[in-house]
């Protein structure tokens, strides 16, 4: 062969090899493309329904944000469930009528084996409104303000406790007692032949200085071990596939790193973060647009999802909070869901009443775009 018929048959090769490689680079990137793989989640034997809920959550964040309200149906101003015959209402569709999309419960002094929460409401109603919000296409979401295993006190007792609840620590059988009652009771939770899924939201605000497990009452890498060890207990011992792992640092101040307690990619599913206002509406969405931005940049780089995990205005004494103030920074942000705090008292809650000065407010934003309550669930398409 000539040397001329020689290069240009190296050539030929050399681009079919090129082709070849561009055909199979778009080929496999189109069958292995986000949306059609399995996410990777801290549980490997995760539910259908716990899939199903991941892919909803995702879902969401392409139409706008869930919005969430705690302890939405156990009770609200001027009412509280009744735990004989339950009545669903809640102060959000007193004022909207629609319901929220998320729904918080807190099951603090399950640990206990007490039969009502740190708040009063009854587990066994609390297992009937999660059923009840699963079936109408609502989402659950809990937290867990449990009491100090080292001195009884409560969550707000900073004794030390961490280093005695892991690895061989002097309180670890009560440790382990307290994450099977949490277990029993996310095991109850079924409808329609199915476990309900859940969003589990543990040891919240760690780098606040409020709670037994934040800083500086333990250290992160104790944080850490607590965090992977509840895992295993609940995922691995107890064997619940129904759960979807949030973490939920507190607003980051200036010198605050996000992923100091980050239980590593194995143990967390989505990326979550509470901010509130504290009467200072300028502070509070110059830390809400900073933060929230920090949690998508780390969430997106592990192709995680996030939300606001927590927020509120106490009592909501701003004008037009709701729509003008706080929806222009969550209206592009990507975050599957945001849940405001609880209505626990006339002086202590987070979400407008029926006579509220704030339902107009509320009304407007739930008409603006992004927001998605619960009968926006049942119109979510792909
Ligand atoms: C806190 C307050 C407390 C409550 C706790 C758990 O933020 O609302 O009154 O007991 O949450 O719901």
């Amino acid at each position: 062969m000539h040397t001329i018929q020689k290069t240009r048959l190296k050539l030929y090769t050399k681009n079919a090899v090129i082709l070849l490689l561009i055909f199979s680079f778009y080929a496999c990137n189109c069958t292995n493309s986000d949306e059609n793989k399995d996410p990777v989640l801290v549980d490997k034997n995760a539910s259908n329904s716990i899939k199903k809920l991941h892919k909803k959550l995702s879902l969401i964040s392409n139409h706008g944000f869930a919005v969430g309200h705690q302890d939405a149906t156990s009770y609200g101003i001027g009412w509280k469930q009744n735990d004989d015959t339950i009545i669903i209402k809640s102060d959000v569709n007193e004022v909207l009528g629609d319901f929220p999309a998320v729904y918080g419960f807190d099951l603090g002094h399950i640990e206990l084996g007490h039969d009502r929460n740190l708040d009063s409401v009854s587990f066994d109603t609390m297992r009937k409104l999660m059923i009840d919000a699963h079936k109408n296409g609502g989402i659950i979401t809990i937290s867990w303000h449990l009491d100090n295993p080292t001195s009884g006190g409560s969550s707000w007792d900073k004794t030390p406790a961490v280093a005695d609840i892991i690895g061989d620590g002097k309180h670890r059988k009560t440790y382990a007692l307290w994450v099977k009652r949490v277990a029993d009771f996310i095991k109850s939770l079924r409808f329609d032949g199915e476990d309900i899924p859940v969003i589990f939201r543990p040891f919240h605000e760690m780098n606040g200085s409020w709670f037994w497990w934040g800083d500086p009452n333990c250290t992160s890498s104790d944080y850490k071990q607590l965090w992977q060890e509840t895992v295993h207990l609940l995922r691995d011992e107890h064997q619940l596939h129904n759960l979807l792992y949030v973490y939920s640092p507190n607003k980051l101040n200036p010198t605050d790193d996000y992923m100091k307690y980050y239980p590593g990619d194995d143990y967390v599913d989505i990326l979550g973060i509470d901010i509130y206002d504290f009467n200072n509406s300028e502070d509070y969405i110059k830390s809400v647009v900073n933060d929230l931005q920090i949690v998508k940049n780390i969430a997106k780089g592990k192709k995680k999802l996030y939300a606001f995990t927590e927020t509120g205005l106490e009592k909501i004494p701003t004008k037009n909070w709701y729509a003008e103030i706080l929806y222009p920074s969550l209206e592009n942000s990507g975050i599957s869901w945001v849940l405001f705090w609880r209505n626990g008292r006339l002086d202590h809650h987070y979400m407008p009443y029926k006579g509220h000065v704030s339902e107009e407010d509320f009304r407007q934003f739930e008409a603006l775009p992004k927001t998605l309550f619960l009968k926006d669930m049942k119109n979510l398409k792909n």
